[in-house]
């Protein structure tokens, strides 16, 4: 067995920001139920690469269900947690995120969205009754499924691309490698104390994906970047927060933006958010799609997804990861 000793609290910790974070007002609403919601979309993709989903038809039952199964493993003895981890890079972590040294005050558990997967490796680790367990991700993990690939379509239809389903087929195909975490970041009451300093849940970073969806309970953290700025995003528990991934930047062709965010930690309340990765099949090229090519270069080198994975598990959480890619 390797044991880890913890890392140092100040390996957590950041200076605040001398501006004040701007107000959430800004942040773009979108509301399923209005009969057109792609204009609204396609603009908040394009200025924020991030909004937030009201009326979105997934039943609240599978969320307070999944939320209710979350706790009660994050609940569990650290011994009984470690069963399924150390994260390879599925499974559960505590502190360390990643393979290369970054930290954050959370402990998670990564998923597939590949049920038959999941139950293989992960069955017997997951507290006392596994199969509740797995149907509520189950279960949760495609209505947010089919909640994406509907506002993939919208998009698709906004930015007036024949083949409405040009993006949402790759999260439905059965090679699509979307992953699933459960988050929590556990309150830090020591927190007033450590004035003019934040304590990081999980670091500054962009999705390697092509869409994520991020569900919270009613406890504050989330940020996102803009204009260098951060951004606080007041907690909603009835609404999702949909964010840009750097594969969809790049599907694009950069009209849409794969949006900065990270999450501080709460000095009094625990945060447990549970977010959906929406991405391809790792054979599938990612390049700029040619019907928004029409008189304009490309501004990425090509890859598949396996080879941006390959890289991504190679940086840092902070790093420029399409940088890389990017034709000079
Ligand atoms: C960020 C988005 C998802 O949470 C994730 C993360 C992954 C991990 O935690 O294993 C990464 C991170 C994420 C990007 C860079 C690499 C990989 C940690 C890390 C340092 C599951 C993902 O797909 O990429």
């Amino acid at each position: 067995m390797v044991v880890l000793s913890q890392p140092s609290l100040e390996q957590f910790s950041v200076t605040k920001n001398c501006k004040p974070t701007s107000f959430s007002s800004q942040i773009p609403l979108i509301d399923l139920s209005k009969p057109d919601p792609k204009t609204q979309l396609v603009k908040a993709c394009k200025d924020f690469g991030f909004f937030k989903v009201i009326n979105h038809g997934v039943p609240t039952e599978f969320i307070n269900k999944l939320e209710s199964e979350a706790v009660k493993f994050f609940s569990l003895p650290c011994s009984e947690k470690e069963r399924a981890g150390p994260p390879d890079p599925l499974g559960y972590g505590n502190k360390r995120i990643g393979p290369n040294g970054d930290v954050g005050w959370v402990e998670f558990l990564l998923l597939t969205t590949n049920s038959e997967f999941n139950s293989q490796r992960f069955l017997s680790m997951l507290g006392k009754n596994p199969e509740t367990f797995l149907c509520a991700v189950n279960d949760y993990v495609s209505a947010v499924k089919n909640m994406a690939c509907e506002i993939l379509e919208l998009l698709a239809d906004g930015l007036k691309i024949k083949q409405r389903n040009v993006f949402s087929k790759l999260l439905m195909d059965k090679q699509s490698d979307s992953v699933f975490r459960l988050n929590h970041y556990p309150p830090y009451p020591r927190l007033q104390e450590m004035k003019g300093r934040d304590l990081i849940g999980f670091g500054e970073h962009t999705d390697p994906q092509i869409i994520s969806v991020l569900r919270s309970n009613d406890s504050s953290g989330l940020q996102i970047s803009r204009d260098g700025n951060w951004i606080s995003v007041p907690p909603d528990q009835n609404s999702f927060f949909i964010n840009v991934g750097d594969s969809l930047q790049v599907m694009t062709n950069g009209r849409f933006k794969s949006v900065r965010h990270r999450v501080l930690a709460n000095g009094l309340k625990s945060r447990v958010s549970m977010i959906y990765f929406g991405g391809p099949p790792l054979s599938e090229k990612i390049a700029p799609l040619p019907s928004l090519m029409v008189g304009e270069e490309s501004l990425y080198k090509e890859f598949t997804w396996f080879e941006y994975k390959k890289s991504a598990y190679k940086s840092r959480l902070a790093d420029n990861r399409l940088g890389l890619f990017e034709k000079i």
